[in-house]
């Protein structure tokens, strides 16, 4: 094998290979003008049912069967492949051009949120729920959600890619990102192994955020690595999965934005309850 000899300056002049080739590119901002509709509830959400997304749809299923009627919402469908998250309606919504956004008419003028974490934490004060008050046990639900989101991206962006989008399998960023995610678990696994959810006795934001990721990596198929990874050692994350796997909001909330796998839990959009009845 050659060795690759990165140049001076790096330019973009030739597709990457993988399977996010065509939509990949080093700048940023709308690509074209392209408008979003909005539809009759308060919160209008963007996105498509990635883990990232679900974290949302979960969350809103969450606060509609806690009763807010204010967490009604329309969820639209942003087709990621197909490069829907660079039109000017999306991009001034999240100017990093990645799903979930979430659009809240009801304040006036509109609040536009961006990042997961930032949806979840600001659903959650919103309506007063899932989000511990004392500031000991909100500080430990913060600091979960924030390794969440910086985790994530070595689970997804680094083990996922190399592992199943690369356009081949290279031994050594699979073996740093197996690494890693098998860190990850560990200390998710030692986290859990008193705990019932992951602050404690109680289920918050941060169940949500982690089990999105976490749970279809250990309890179901996402990245077909479940022998790899030897998933079935993780056992507290298996059992806490499979407990918030059972809410159901979660239920729910996973069949929201879904284009793909068993045609009864798709949901492309979501516009009222029934949909999902
Ligand atoms: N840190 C962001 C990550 C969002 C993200 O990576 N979204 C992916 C789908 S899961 C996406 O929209 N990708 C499209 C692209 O990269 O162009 C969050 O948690 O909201």
């Amino acid at each position: 094998m050659t060795e690759f000899v990165p140049p001076k300056v790096w330019k973009w002049d030739e597709p990457s290979g993988g399977r996010f080739e065509k939509i990949n590119r080093p700048t940023a901002g709308a690509q074209e003008e392209k408008e979003l509709p909005i539809g009759k509830h308060p919160l209008q959400l963007y996105s498509l049912g990635t883990p990232n997304g679900v974290k949302v749809t979960v969350m809103l299923e969450e606060l509609l069967a806690l009763g807010h009627e204010g967490a009604e919402y329309d969820a639209w469908l942003i087709k990621i492949n197909e490069g829907e998250q660079f039109g000017s309606d999306f991009v001034s919504i999240n100017p990093n051009s990645k799903i979930p956004a979430l659009l809240d008419v009801s304040t006036d003028p509109h609040t536009r949120v961006f990042e997961s974490g930032a949806i979840l934490v600001y659903l959650a004060e919103k309506f007063n729920e899932l989000i511990p008050t004392d500031p000991s046990a909100r500080a430990e639900c913060f600091s979960w959600l924030m390794w969440q989101m910086g985790a994530a991206p070595f689970l997804g962006g680094g083990f996922g890619h190399f592992y199943v989008y690369a356009p081949e399998r290279y031994e050594y960023p699979i073996n740093r990102y197996t690494m890693e995610v098998k860190r990850q678990l560990d200390v998710l696994d030692q986290n859990l192994a008193n705990r019932l959810f992951m602050c404690g006795d109680e289920y918050n934001i941060s169940d949500i955020s982690i089990y999105s990721w976490y749970g279809p990596l250990v309890i179901r198929t996402l990245y077909q690595a479940q022998e790899f990874l030897d998933v079935e050692s993780y056992k507290n994350v298996a059992r806490w999965a499979r407990e918030v796997e059972q809410r159901p909001a979660v239920i729910r909330g996973r069949r929201v934005n879904r284009t793909w796998g068993p045609e009864e839990f798709q949901v492309p959009e979501r516009h009222d309850t029934s949909d999902l009845d």
